[in-house]
């Protein structure tokens, strides 16, 4: 009984020891904090954000309110942002985080929240759906995977993407909480194609799927961890 005991209490530590390394493997390398209406990297590491220069007007202090244009879907200003170049951070081997708020016009039906592969007319990404963080790529039923929880409206959340270069496997957690796991052998949330767009969607369903709401800062890490916090 002891022997047994020992056993699962090294087995204990080691699964703890390999909890702590996944989180302590991850580096924060760049963060936008948009404050003082900054497009900068606040670590020096990286890549100013891009915002076109008419839609810089909703650049607040502390954040950034990433609203339909309202002449869109004129030119320029039919793809608010911001974007960043995608090669800020490890195309396969990753983690964002962002933390926004989000109105309640786009809780409901489809809101792009990130589009990896800017803004092909594949129309793969990280949406909202009907309020619930959900991945939608062509190889998927029509309405993708979606996560467990329906997000509060106007309230601010903290939303993780993960994906992992060794499993393949893409994940989305809402205030640390996992709403569900991809497998992604085919690299659909791959970061590839020169920029990463958040908060904008492309053409292929004619910009109505943009999303509103405000962000008051972006995360990028070098590699996937699970989250520890508690919102
Ligand atoms: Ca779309
Ligand atoms: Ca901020």
């Amino acid at each position: 009984m002891k022997r047994k005991f020992v056993g699962l209490s090294i087995v204990g530590l080691v699964m703890l020891g390999l909890t702590c390394l996944s989180v302590e493997a991850a580096v924060l390398k760049h963060y936008y904090t948009f404050n003082k209406k900054s497009l900068k990297d606040s670590r020096g590491n990286g890549a100013d954000l891009i915002i076109p220069v008419r839609l810089q007007q909703n650049l607040r202090n502390d954040g950034y309110y990433f609203l339909r244009p309202f002449d869109w879907p004129n030119t320029d200003l039919a793809f608010p942002g911001p974007a960043l170049s995608s090669q800020v951070l490890s195309s396969d081997n990753y983690a964002i985080e962002i933390r926004v708020k989000l109105n309640s016009s786009s809780l409901v039906w489809w809101h792009k929240l990130i589009d990896p592969w800017n803004l092909d007319p594949e129309d793969n990404g990280l949406y909202l759906f009907d309020g619930k963080l959900t991945y939608y790529h062509r190889g998927l039923p029509d309405f993708g995977i979606s996560g467990l929880d329906v997000i509060a409206p106007d309230t601010f959340v903290n939303i993780l993407i993960t994906r992992d270069a060794n499993s393949n496997l893409f994940r989305a957690y809402l205030n640390g909480i996992l709403q569900f796991e991809m497998p992604d052998p085919e690299g659909w949330a791959v970061f590839k194609r020169g920029l990463i767009w958040f908060f904008t969607d492309d053409y292929a369903t004619y910009g109505g799927e943009l999303v509103e709401g405000f962000v008051d800062w972006i995360k990028i890490y070098d590699g996937p961890f699970v989250p520890l916090y508690t919102p």
